[in-house]
């Protein structure tokens, strides 16, 4: 197969950082979905554990669409999906599904959210309508500050969907000729909920696809308290600019 010649129709676009352990078998799950036409963008802040090489040995090796952005620092999730998303669009991908690469988002849904793509022009994965839930381990405490955290940004940001910050989410690849991907401004993961925002804001129709998050079992978390203040404050800005 010739590559520089080949269009995917749906690309799924992971941002990794320290994701070594996790990545090769998320890829291997993803692409044994069967999936017509799928590819992979992977954007690597040059993770200390080597997941930039694994991800260039995993492009050497996968006979569809492989791409894998090298950016040299730890550069935040906003703007590694803002350069996934661009060069989904380059490559005319059809359909974009965005994930994390720590099994949080269960692989098999993407069958769903990808299906659900040909009746709308967004699917946001959501742990917060019927059939979706969070990893049942995690303390009282941990769920509410989740759902609270979730419910006030939806709160502020007026916005109609219910699960505002997940980070699972598909879209038809047209959505970005209205929502400026240059425009967006959010690093950490207040990123979702300007999506989300921004494509309300575009009357954009939106289907919720349930799914259960599952804490990751390998590698560490990248969550700060700097992403948190971050998200709140810059959205809130946008929610007061427009
Ligand atoms: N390229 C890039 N990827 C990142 C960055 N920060 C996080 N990621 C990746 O984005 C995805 C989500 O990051 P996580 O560390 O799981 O953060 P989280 O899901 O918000 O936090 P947890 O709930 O603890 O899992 C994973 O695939 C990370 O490897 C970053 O600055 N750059
Ligand atoms: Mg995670």
């Amino acid at each position: 197969m010739n590559r520089t010649n080949y269009y995917p129709e749906t690309v799924i676009v992971i941002p990794t950082y320290n994701e070594a352990d996790n990545l090769p078998k998320i890829v291997d799950e993803i692409s044994n979905l069967g999936i017509r036409n799928i590819g992979f963008i992977i954007i690597d802040d040059g993770s200390p554990d080597g997941t930039g090489k694994i991800a260039d040995k995993l492009s050497n090796k996968f006979k569809g669409f492989f791409k894998v952005i090298h950016r040299k620092e730890k550069m935040g999730l906003g703007t590694a999906y803002v350069e996934g998303f661009m060069c989904a669009v380059k490559n005319k991908a059809k359909k974009i599904i965005q994930m994390d690469a720590d099994f949080s988002h269960p692989p098999e849904e993407l069958i769903s959210i990808n299906d659900l793509l040909d009746s709308t022009d967004i699917v946001v994965g959501s742990r917060y309508i019927d059939g979706g839930g969070v990893d049942p381990n995690w303390s009282l405490l941990r769920k509410s500050i989740s759902s609270f955290g979730n419910f006030g940004i939806r709160l502020l940001m007026g916005l109609d969907t219910r699960d505002v910050t997940s980070g699972f989410k598909g879209y038809n690849s047209y959505i970005f000729d209205k929502v400026i991907l240059s425009k967006l401004k959010l690093k950490g993961f207040g990123f979702q909920a300007e999506v989300a925002y921004r494509c309300q804001k575009e009357y954009f129709s939106v289907i919720e696809h349930p799914y259960v998050f599952i804490d990751r079992k390998l590698g560490k978390s990248k969550m700060s308290f700097g992403i948190i203040v971050e998200a709140l404050s810059k959205l809130l800005m946008i929610r007061i600019r427009g």
